[in-house]
């Protein structure tokens, strides 16, 4: 592993960060862009949890400082790093970057939410006491009975509609199939499950969820309340809306079982020297850090 961030791409003036360690056995990661805002609230509300957790910020060089409000507090805490890519990737792949992270560096459990605060961080603490009463994944769902969505107007027929659809194809038995806001016991997931899911935008949710319901993973759904963001912009574009659809459907009628691909056997980038190399279902290598790619040969 290199000693120091940025990788490649990233401005000269773009902060540095220390390859995150590993201090507790459970990570959050948060996936940001532009979230400068209220990442700050969000960092010092994760870390006042009970239970004892690692963070890390997954930020696609973000241009609005994100980055810097990061960097000062991971100069004061240890528990808080960053992973760091030169531009933006795409959520799906970088959740597959925080998954991927969390078993290179041995954590037996994972959650993970959004920065804009619309999640509660004390709902993390909720999730990892399903854990610990059983279930091996835990979301919050914002269609339970008890449950509160602030979305108004579009935004809250969008959500609706994609979840009813959800369950109505999918019929895996859930209320919610959208969101981040979950939890995972990573020793319960096959290696690779995740980290070889093709989406890379928004649509990762979904499959990801597919994914762990049919490895035969028990799945426990809480109720939450989802709040609208107050700072900055939602990233979600009509193309990621109209892409979801499509991989609905593909999902509710391809049911084979997945295709977990094999690790490569060098996990290190050849071009940012990160340990997160992946195999694509092309054949191809990449680089979920960077998106530095291997041909086949
Ligand atoms: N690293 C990274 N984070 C992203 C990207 N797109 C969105 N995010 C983050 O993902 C979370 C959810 O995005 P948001 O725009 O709030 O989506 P919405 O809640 O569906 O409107 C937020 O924390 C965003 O900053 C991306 O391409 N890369
Ligand atoms: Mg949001």
């Amino acid at each position: 592993m290199t000693a120091h961030q940025p990788a490649p791409g990233l401005p000269a003036h773009a902060p540095k960060f220390a390859q995150p360690a590993r201090t507790s056995d459970t990570l959050v990661f948060v996936c940001t862009y532009n979230e400068s805002g209220s990442i700050a609230t969000m960092l010092d509300r994760l870390l006042a949890l009970k239970a004892r957790c690692d963070i890390v910020v997954i930020d696609d060089n973000s241009p609005d400082g994100t980055l810097d409000i990061v960097a000062r507090r991971a100069a004061e805490e240890p528990r808080v790093g960053a992973l760091v890519r030169p531009r933006k990737l795409g959520l799906g792949s970088a959740h597959k970057l925080g998954w991927a992270h969390a078993r290179r560096m041995g954590y037996t459990r994972i959650a993970t939410l959004d920065a804009d605060l619309s999640h509660d961080p004390a709902d993390v603490q909720r999730l990892l006491d399903q854990l610990d009463a059983g279930a091996d994944v835990a979301i919050g769902s914002r269609f339970l009975p008890g449950a509160r969505l602030d979305y108004r107007g579009i935004r809250r027929f969008v959500s609706q509609t994609a979840n009813v659809l959800a369950s109505m194809f999918l019929r895996m038995g859930l209320t919610e199939h959208t969101t981040s806001l979950r939890a995972a016991r990573l020793d319960r997931v096959p290696v690779g499950l995740i980290e070889s899911i093709k989406n890379d935008g928004y649509s990762f949710q979904v499959a990801c969820i597919a994914r762990l319901v049919r490895a035969g993973l028990t799945i426990k759904e809480i109720p939450i309340h989802f709040r609208d963001r107050h700072h900055g912009q939602s990233k979600i574009s009509k193309r990621e809306a109209v892409y979801g659809m499509i991989n609905l459907l593909s999902l509710a009628f391809d049911r084979r079982p997945s295709v977990v691909l094999p690790e490569p056997s060098s996990l290190e980038c050849p071009v940012c020297a990160r340990p997160y190399m992946v195999r694509r279902h092309s054949g191809e290598l990449r680089c979920l850090a960077c998106f530095g790619s291997i041909e086949p040969s």
